[in-house]
């Protein structure tokens, strides 16, 4: 495995980091310390492309000025009430998001999957108050491939060796099927105890695998028949990722349970939602589920900002003529090392083809090294995802940054 040089201020809070800190991943050799828009300098000054966006966190760019704004106005005046008590940006912050999106109502989490194990309480709550489902017998369809975060319930369904070994016993309740495939759907839903189906309109950790197209559309209409739960995951393919608001909006598909998070906050801190009609929303009762910060007033604050900047700066819509422009540039490159490129608006993936196992990696190097930042998921495969404020003239220089590291690879 190719390690490129680092510098010795790198070294050190590398070592530093490894010393004290548990380890829970392997990042790319570098150390960032500032970044603004689609950039990221390290701590020796040199400059990158993010290609990764904090996993689609970063959708408006790093360190956004209007959201900054926000953060910094509110966080000197209150940040945190609990739910003890009501303030003053909640009302507003719940009539903004829920009108944007078409729900009759929204409740407020911190992480992704704080977010995803809100949706499967309610889609079982629901089961048993309205679906009449005996108690404790509600099964949830989840797809082979999936990611949904790492809690002990949610990874309960994964089907990923590295997120599951050696952490259970595992939360019962659900039938796995293969994504893409609504015949499998079909022969799941016939189980008169499903409440529910939870699935990403696009896998993103699997690699970046864009479904069929009426895939959504059908599996809607399947549950519907079934009088099934459509849970979406938007968290990574969310706000503006694949070129639309939602990537569920490329089918007109609206899920019975949004699930928002990362680029909710802009990448200034943990913010998820919820998002779901009143049949679904109030048969959760008071004290019946909450976290400390859902919901509190510097989150209110900043997922508001958040989502007006989407909106105003037409990012789904710069997200769409990007990710063309840079799907049909890594393919004019047609190195024999790229087996095919895939995606949605700004979430793409470069599947590797080369005999050798760290070849991604070692490429992923090679485009630091050139100035890009990206990072192989599950092995051959590269995510390319940049903030979607990238122009065209940055998409054409990040793309002559991929072409001139390919060469790496010519080695046996
Ligand atoms: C890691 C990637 C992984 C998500 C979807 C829920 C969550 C995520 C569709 C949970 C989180 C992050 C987690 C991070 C790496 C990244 C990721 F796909 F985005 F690349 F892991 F698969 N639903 N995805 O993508 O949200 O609780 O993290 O806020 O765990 O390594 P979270």
């Amino acid at each position: 495995m190719y390690e490129a040089p680092t510098g010795a201020l790198a070294k050190q809070f590398i070592e530093q980091e490894e010393h004290f800190s548990a380890h829970n991943y392997h990042p790319l050799p570098v150390v960032i310390e500032r970044a603004e828009s689609v950039f990221m300098w390290d701590v020796e000054g040199v400059r990158y492309f993010d290609f990764l966006s904090g996993y689609s966190s970063v959708n408006q760019g790093h360190c956004h000025p209007k959201i900054v704004a926000s953060c910094t106005q509110q966080v000197q005046k209150l940040t945190l009430t609990s739910r003890a008590f009501h303030h003053h940006l909640f009302g507003p912050y719940a009539a903004f998001i829920t009108s944007l999106f078409g729900y009759d109502k929204v409740l407020p989490m911190n992480t992704g999957v704080e977010a995803v194990e809100t949706a499967i309480k309610l889609c079982r709550k629901w089961a048993y108050e309205k679906k009449s489902i005996p108690s404790n017998k509600a099964k949830i369809i989840v797809c082979e491939g999936n990611f949904h975060g790492r809690t002990s319930g949610v990874i309960s369904f994964s089907t990923d060796e590295e997120s599951t070994r050696n952490f259970g016993p595992y939360l019962p309740g659900f039938i796995t099927i293969p994504y893409n495939d609504c015949e499998a759907l079909e022969k799941a839903l016939a189980d008169p105890h499903v409440a529910g189906f939870l699935v990403e309109p696009i896998q993103g950790e699997a690699g970046v695998v864009v479904p069929a197209f009426g895939y959504l559309n059908k599996a809607a209409q399947l549950c519907r028949e079934k009088q099934v739960l459509l849970l979406a995951d938007e968290i990574q393919t969310g706000l503006g990722r694949t070129g639309k608001r939602l990537a569920c909006d490329h089918e007109n598909v609206r899920p019975d349970i949004l699930i928002l998070g990362k680029a909710l906050s802009g990448g200034l801190l943990p913010v998820s939602a919820v998002l779901a009609d009143d049949e679904i929303m109030l048969t959760i009762k008071p004290g019946q589920h909450g976290s400390t910060y859902g919901g509190n007033p510097l989150a209110c604050a900043i997922a508001k900002t958040a989502l007006e900047v989407i909106e105003e700066e037409r990012l789904a819509e710069n997200a769409a003529e990007r990710g063309i422009q840079l799907r049909a540039g890594i393919k004019e490159i047609n190195s024999p090392y790229i087996k095919l490129v895939r995606g949605q608006g700004l979430l793409n993936a470069i599947v590797i083809a080369h005999p050798d196992p760290n070849a991604a990696w070692n490429l992923c190097i090679e485009m630091k090294n050139r100035g890009l930042l990206a990072k192989p998921t599950h092995g051959d495969k590269i995510r390319l995802a940049p903030p979607l404020v990238i122009s065209a003239a940055q998409i054409e220089e990040a793309l002559g940054i991929i072409r001139d590291s390919l060469p790496l690879l010519n080695y046996k």
